[in-house]
């Protein structure tokens, strides 16, 4: 696995951070050491898709990066009549999720789009990922995606949206802020590093409040929200369509 070296050694403070080739080439590495939890949420996306997807409809991974939920979820698949939609809009993510999909012998279906999710038609969906995916997403276009997911699911359906969130406590915010830094640490990014990262972030990913979330997911259409995850900012909810 190639290693994140990008912002080991003083960047342009005005680059904002990009899904581009050099992000993509080390994102695997980048991603692990950098949400804490990842595996083990690529692990329940599975057990959730074994719960959620059913045969002859379809499941979206959006924002699917290098395809890592994607191969999750078609793991867990109850049958190959079901088909996974799965969508990124960087160019170099999306060659090498191609790579990684090939690569992988499960028999069901995998069309791979390099696509702006806004664009991206939903239907006869039985689980949506928007694992880390909603917070590149301009604000005042979130309800608009969430909205077009609810009316794509069946009833029944599921989303799983994974997000790195704010606390409304400041106090709470500063402490998993730092008890955060201090599992960066641990993971082997600098100093220099820690802090170049998140100041290429700012403005670029665009992190909201669990009510705010739960207040959007519920104007959206959803039924009931349940967070499933939770290690500092990073969070996972399970957001449900009532069946008929
Ligand atoms: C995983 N889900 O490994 N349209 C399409 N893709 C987009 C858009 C957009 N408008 N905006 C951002 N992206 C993955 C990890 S990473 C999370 C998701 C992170 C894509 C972007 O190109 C990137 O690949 C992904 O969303 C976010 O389970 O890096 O923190």
């Amino acid at each position: 696995m190639a290693k994140d070296t990008l912002y080991s050694t003083p960047r342009n403070p005005s680059d904002r951070f990009k899904f581009d080739e050099q992000v993509a080439s080390v994102f695997n590495d980048m991603i692990n050491r950098s949400v804490p939890g990842y595996t083990m949420m690529l692990e329940m996306i599975g057990i959730i898709a074994s719960e959620y997807a059913r045969p002859e409809t379809r499941c979206y991974d959006l924002g699917c990066s290098l395809g890592a939920s994607t191969l999750s979820i078609r793991h867990s698949l109850p049958d190959k009549s079901c088909t996974i939609i799965a969508v990124d809009n960087s160019p170099a993510m999306i060659a090498r999720c191609d790579s990684n999909i090939e690569a992988d012998d499960h028999p069901a279906p995998v069309h791979v789009c390099c696509d702006d999710i806004m664009n991206i038609p939903i239907e006869n969906a039985s689980l949506v990922v928007l694992n880390f995916t909603l917070q590149f997403i301009t604000p005042d276009q979130r309800e608009v995606l969430l909205t077009r997911i609810y009316e794509g699911l069946v009833p029944g359906g599921a989303l799983v949206l994974s997000e790195k969130c704010i606390l409304s406590k400041p106090e709470e915010q500063a402490t998993l802020t730092r008890l955060y830094h201090d599992f960066k640490r641990r993971q082997g990014y600098s100093d220099l590093e820690i802090a170049q990262k998140r100041s290429a972030l700012e403005n670029v990913l665009v992190p909201d409040t669990l009510e705010t979330h739960r207040q959007r997911l519920g104007r959206a259409g959803f039924g009931q929200v349940t967070p499933w995850f939770q290690c500092f900012t990073f969070m996972s909810l399970l957001a449900t369509k009532n069946d008929e």
